[in-house]
């Protein structure tokens, strides 16, 4: 008798994207007509740069021609892309070798797929609030306990609030993972290299691994934070690096993304080299390399005239994420993010909770955002706005929460 895993009966309840877009189409069955602004989901707007359609092209003109032809490919990337990453961080001060970077189709997949080179028994740490894959994937796996009011039991969560500026002390007792996302999905804060060094000597004082995801590292404009944690010294021996192409290049349909495992990676029982070879083993097993088209448009991202151009579209949503932070803050709502993220986190008004607001929010003024609470219990009475958007839909919302939100 086939038994399935029942530990995807823990989950709270269905993932909270698609329980946005169902609550949505329920409020515009019963107001039929109504224009509804979405800044829910981080999902890009824009269209794709003409380098890097070009680039996109390119990678299908090879495909037409017999000299050009290419079948299945290695499954950690096609080198030229993978070299064009490393150049890309040594650039920015981070030692990173090209061997050490596995393309991929998502810093999704990526994101909820690297807890399997890990022992079931690791304690697991996340940021509270939190994107929602860190946990999900780990409640999957079998590391917590049942569901509570205040999160799901075994697991570590480390309250990112006001009083913090939204980043965590470091655990008091011993956590074997820690995820870690800067700028952070969905506060906006973007963690400064003081902040990232004391989980750097946690974890190398501990034996532990960060997962660190930088998916919106290209958001941030100040210099003095960091892109990378291999800004940090130390960093190599005890982090996991994710990216991805999705937000800096209109990629999050295309799909394209990358992981970067160091080769002086180590955790409790593995040398430096293992945790390299254990996520080498597992992609080349479960995983036949990202689309050959798509890493051709990659490659364009990375030229010089890509960089251009895919740095403007990011420079476009955060002018995108200072209308909607002084929209809000122009009616006396306190904002955090938006600046070096393409996120604003706002404090809902009149102490309503998370969900409470959404549905006001929706009601009142049409616009979909994200309720706090659904990356964590600490989210609870905050709510996020997403800077993706066409300029005039962002607008439109800011106006519309302007006049017609009742505070
Ligand atoms: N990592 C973080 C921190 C993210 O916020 C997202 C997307 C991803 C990874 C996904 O990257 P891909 O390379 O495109 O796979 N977060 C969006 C979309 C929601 C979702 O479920 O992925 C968001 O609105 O939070």
């Amino acid at each position: 008798m086939a038994k399935i895993n029942s530990n995807y009966d823990k989950l709270a309840a269905g993932y909270l994207f698609p329980e946005i877009a169902r609550r949505t189409s329920a409020f515009l069955e019963t107001n039929e007509g109504v224009q509804v602004m979405r800044l829910g989901i981080g999902d890009t707007t824009e269209p794709i740069v003409p380098v890097v359609l070009d680039g996109l092209r390119q990678g299908v003109d090879k495909l037409g021609n017999a000299e050009t032809y290419s079948g299945y490919g290695a499954s950690e990337g096609v080198e030229s892309l993978r070299e064009a990453i490393a150049t890309q961080y040594r650039n920015g001060g981070a030692d990173v070798q090209a061997s050490e970077i596995f393309v991929s189709d998502g810093a999704k997949s990526d994101s909820a797929n690297i807890q399997g080179i890990f022992a079931k028994g690791n304690v697991v740490a996340v940021q509270d609030p939190a994107y929602p894959v860190y946990v999900d994937s780990n409640v999957i796996a079998g590391r917590t306990g049942d569901a509570t009011d205040s999160g799901y039991e075994g697991l570590v969560y480390m309250p990112c609030r006001e009083e913090n500026g939204f980043f965590p002390e470091v655990p008091d007792g011993k956590v074997d993972l820690i995820y870690i996302c800067s700028p952070n999905n969905p506060t906006g804060a973007v963690a400064t290299k003081d902040q990232l060094a004391t989980f750097v000597e946690y974890a190398r004082k501990n034996r532990a691994v960060i997962l660190y995801d930088s998916a919106y590292a290209a958001f941030i404009t100040d210099p003095d934070l960091p892109r990378s944690i291999y800004e940090l010294d130390g960093a190599r021996e005890c982090a996991i690096e994710l990216n991805s192409f999705s937000k800096t290049a209109g990629f999050t349909g295309v799909r394209l993304a990358w992981t970067i495992v160091p080769h002086d990676c180590v955790a409790e029982d593995a040398e430096p080299g293992k945790l390299h070879a254990l996520w080498t083993r597992r992609q080349n097993t479960f995983f036949n390399g990202a689309s050959n088209v798509v890493q051709q448009g990659g490659l364009a991202v990375l030229g010089s005239e890509g960089l251009v151009q895919t740095g403007e579209q990011v420079a476009f949503y955060l002018e995108n994420a200072r209308i909607i932070r002084e929209g809000l803050q122009s009616i006396g709502i306190t904002t955090y993010g938006g600046d070096n993220a393409p996120y604003v986190w706002m404090k809902t008004p009149g102490g309503l909770s998370s969900w409470e607001f959404f549905d006001k929010l929706l009601g009142e003024c049409h616009v979909v955002g994200t309720p706090g609470s659904g990356f964590g219990p600490s989210g609870e009475g905050f709510f996020r706005l997403s800077a993706f958007g066409h300029r005039q839909d962002v607008e439109q919302a800011i106006a519309s929460i302007q006049t017609n939100l009742k505070l």
